[in-house]
């Protein structure tokens, strides 16, 4: 039944865009499950615009987004705005998580409004300087807001698409809509599922790190102000 809408931001994916997107039509095709592939470009600079629009005209499934802005927050909006089936999941260009959170992450929408991908729980391959950084977060992110999970990250998500859209405006700029969607859900009761995804994230990010950090940080505190105010 249905079907899902798979959104991937894109900034600079001029090696990965088109083998990937290719690898994940294929792997979709194979399991049966009807798609479609939202991508959305903010500002990239190399041949990503031209792959990514060669690739819609190719493929009735694709659809490719391009925006001068920065922001994987934004290009999120522009996918929902678009999105034509009721589960939403997210992935990244690299294909970092392992495809086979696709499958689950779309039979537990059935259940559940969201379903995070935890690559703390799962196998990963990734620096010692990204597994520190993230696991000092998700400490203080469950201390200040008494969440559980273990990744708020944007890739290995899946979201049912009626419950974005009726709480879009937290949907925020950058990379803090995951957690602020969580919070939200657990404050109306309902049900948010982790599961454990195996990650080989083997390339340099293409997000600056610790600019990144302190974004994150910062938003938390918003976050924490937003919670009490909903007590
Ligand atoms: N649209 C858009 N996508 C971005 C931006 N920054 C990163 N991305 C994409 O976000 C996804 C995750 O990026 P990646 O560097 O693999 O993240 P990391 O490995 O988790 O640090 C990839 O598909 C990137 O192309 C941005 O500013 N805009
Ligand atoms: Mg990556």
């Amino acid at each position: 039944m249905g079907g899902i809408t798979i959104n991937i931001p894109v900034y600079n994916e001029e090696a990965l865009l088109v083998q990937n997107t290719k690898r994940l039509m294929d792997f979709l095709e194979k399991n049966r499950i009807e798609y479609e592939i939202l991508l959305v470009s903010n500002g990239s600079t190399d041949r990503t615009i031209e792959l990514g629009e060669k690739l819609q005209e190719t493929h009735e499934q694709i659809r490719f987004f391009s925006i001068d802005k920065k922001g994987v927050g934004i290009a999120f909006r522009i996918a929902l705005t678009n999105a034509k089936y009721e589960k939403m999941i997210s992935m990244d260009m690299d294909l970092a998580v392992s495809l086979l959170f696709i499958p689950q992450a779309y039979r537990l929408l059935d259940d559940y409004t969201i379903v995070l991908g935890s690559k703390v729980l799962g196998n990963q391959k990734r620096s010692i300087f990204r597994k520190l950084g993230g696991l000092s977060y998700i400490y203080i992110s469950k201390l200040l807001l008494g969440l559980n999970y273990h990744d708020y990250s944007i890739g290995g998500k899946g979201f049912r698409t009626q419950f974005l859209r009726e709480n879009q405006k937290i949907i925020d700029d950058e990379t803090n809509y995951v957690i602020a969607l969580t919070l939200c859900a657990k404050k109306k009761n309902l049900k948010v599922i982790e599961i454990p995804v195996e990650c080989v994230d083997n390339r340099a990010s293409r997000f600056n790190l610790v600019r990144e950090a302190l974004y994150r940080y910062y938003m938390l505190i918003n976050l924490l102000k937003a919670a009490r105010s909903l007590r």
